[in-house]
């Protein structure tokens, strides 16, 4: 099974033809802006000097590829000029400023470039990878070589210095990354080496005898066992997923079952015992890190935007391996909740950290005890982080979302997410036309295909299938219907029941005991301060809870109303008498909204 490349799809109206045009309006310029006031831009002269303002971080090459990456998938739909020459200049200034052997990384190169590859923990593969994907989708988006030939260069001194001559302090790279990157630059090229090279990671990883990353342990940089082995997902969660990711795009190149096995059952313990309901992953803001099973709590959730976005990576890769819903559905509970939630609904701002809860009144525990661990996440959105990772990876996600729409293979088109678009692939011609998520009516029409296969979505309960104007006879399997097309050119209208859900959690999970989330279609609910006159954290969902929806402009989607009871003022802090409580309405809108109104007080898991 091959994916349909987000290059072959339209989105050509609905929800996601919005988010693409606030990324490429406002956000890639906003991020433009913040790097170049904060020294990242002009980093790329590699000529800082100690004494001087913004000294280069180790992985500021990665903030401004992740950047062309995501400018480059923009600019491939529609050309634009002045932003191919940003790219240009950058590209001109590394080809002048790298070293004879073709290394680059700015930081490195003006601080110290005779220490180079003697520390695992700084991130210069990270970065490396990060060049390599921008290569890549600046040339596949222009034609220019520029920038792929300076990393193809860089890539080969790499392949000598780790494979040939071993001469680096180290074996694999304390940040993964490079090792997906490397399987982009293999399609791309069809050089053997960069698979090779990739491979040679990936099968050294936990494998040799690393030093422990910052004294935390092998976990931390999954380097605790040989990755075939590893049943758990483990360690810094960013770090974990891009490795699944490079594990499964490994697996599917050279057909590797014992890979492919380790992919799936670590997704299956992401899935069934580490991942908030948003898509959220790494719920400890210690090592940004995945913890024990069901540790997940919602007030100190850290489910940084970049883990969730590279689950969903994850996820979408597992999806060209085996085509189980479990996947797809990943991806869109990403989608619609964790992903989108790390942006701020005008583009300009972006979350690091993706909390499940924010109480306003606890924010002074921040203030009054500074330098303690446990400090709460920030309740508002920033432009920029000192570590801005984040904001240039939520740009590539959705300017790239339409590759999570298909796959296919010689006679059968799977359908993963259902968005507005037109597509055409060598073989086949598909139209979605749907207001998704906002409803559940789905008109596909597809030329060329015998089977299609439609994902059913797992929160959904009723739903039904036409083919061209009559009931469409179908088979499930793995949580898809598959139907057999029988002319050219076919129309189907899938319909899937949309209405709001109760979502009860494990009671494992023990910050939501008692407590119950509100689901519409794919996306998550919360309460937030801002809309109720009472506190959100003491509301109850009645028994027989009865919901409301209105459309609403300002989130391109419904917002919820539905009934419970609140306190009656008054509690002591302890009585011998039961809470009396009144009944009351509580407004919801979509998590991936919150805090776009000033900072709030919000809630996702209601009492119940
Ligand atoms: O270390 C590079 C990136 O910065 C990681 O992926 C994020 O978690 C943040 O720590
Ligand atoms: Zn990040």
């Amino acid at each position: 099974m091959d994916t349909v490349s987000f290059r072959n799809t339209d989105i050509t109206g609905g929800f996601w033809k919005k988010k693409q045009e606030i990324i490429g309006n406002v956000s890639i310029y906003n991020i433009l802006k913040r790097f170049t006031e904060t020294g990242r831009f002009g980093a790329m002269d590699c000529k800082w000097k100690i004494g001087e303002p913004n000294e280069p971080h180790i992985f500021w090459d990665s903030d401004i590829a992740k950047w062309i990456e995501s400018v480059s998938y923009i600019i491939e739909k529609e050309p634009h000029s002045e932003l191919e020459k940003i790219i240009d200049d950058v590209a001109d200034k590394m080809e002048k400023n790298r070293l004879e052997n073709g290394y680059f990384n700015c930081c490195y190169i003006a601080k110290n470039p005779d220490k180079r590859w003697t520390d695992r923990t700084d991130h210069e593969l990270y970065c490396a990878g990060h060049l390599i994907e921008a290569a890549a989708a600046y040339y596949r988006a222009t034609g220019k070589r520029k920038l792929l030939d300076i990393m193809e260069k860089y890539t080969d001194y790499i392949y000598k210095v780790f494979v040939e001559d071993k001469s680096a302090e180290f074996v694999t790279p304390g940040h993964e990354e490079i090792e997906l990157a490397l399987v982009k630059l293999y399609d791309l090229t069809g050089k053997e080496k960069y698979l090779d090279l990739c491979r040679f990671f990936i099968d050294s990883r936990g494998v040799t005898d690393e030093r422990e990353y910052n004294g935390v342990g092998h976990k931390y940089s999954q380097s605790h066992l040989p990755v075939r082995e590893q049943t758990t997902a483990e360690g810094h969660s960013v770090r974990a997923a891009y490795l699944y990711s490079a594990m499964a795009d490994l697996a599917k190149r050279i057909n590797d079952k014992k890979l492919f096995s380790a992919c799936e059952t670590i997704f299956d313990d992401i899935i069934n015992k580490k991942m908030y309901i948003t898509g959220g992953i790494g719920s400890a803001a210690r090592g940004e890190a995945f913890t024990v099973p069901y540790d997940l709590p919602n007030l100190t959730a850290y489910s940084e935007s970049c883990a969730a976005l590279a689950l969903a990576w994850f996820a979408g890769r597992m999806t060209m391996l085996d085509c189980d819903s479990k996947y797809a559905d990943t991806v869109e509970r990403v989608l619609y909740n964790n992903g989108l939630s790390s942006v701020s609904l005008d583009g300009k701002s972006f979350f690091y950290v993706n909390p499940l809860e924010i109480r306003t009144e606890l924010l002074e525990r921040n203030t009054s005890q500074e330098n303690t661990i446990e400090n709460l996440p920030i309740t508002q959105r920033r432009e920029v982080f000192d570590c801005s990772c984040c904001p240039p990876n939520i740009t590539r996600f959705i300017a790239s979302v339409a590759d999570f729409i298909y796959t296919v293979d010689e006679n059968t088109v799977y359908v993963h997410q259902y968005i507005n678009s037109e597509t055409k692939t060598e073989r086949f011609i598909i139209k979605q036309n749907t207001d998704y998520p906002n409803d559940g009516k789905i008109a596909v029409t597809v030329e060329n295909a015998e089977i299609i296969a439609l994902r059913i979505p797992y929160w959904c309960e009723n739903f039904d299938i036409k083919l061209n104007g009559e009931k469409a006879d179908y088979e499930i399997k793995k949580g898809y219907a598959y139907i057999e097309l029988k002319s050219d050119k076919n129309e189907i209208l899938l319909n899937i029941e949309i209405t709001p859900r109760i979502v009860y959690p494990s009671r494992k999970v023990r910050d939501c005991i008692g407590r119950a989330a509100v689901q519409r279609g794919p996306v998550v609910y919360c309460a937030e301060g801002v809309d109720n006159d009472f506190s959100v954290i003491s509301f109850k969902l009645s028994s027989e809870p009865c919901f409301k929806t209105e459309f609403s402009e300002q989130f391109g989607t419904y917002v919820i109303t539905v009934n419970g009871t609140v306190p009656i003022a008054g509690e002591k802090l302890y009585s011998f008498e039961p809470e009396k409580r009144m009944e009351a309405k509580i407004k919801l809108i979509p998590y991936f909204a919150f805090a776009n109104r000033g900072e709030t007080d919000m809630e996702v898991y209601l009492l119940c």
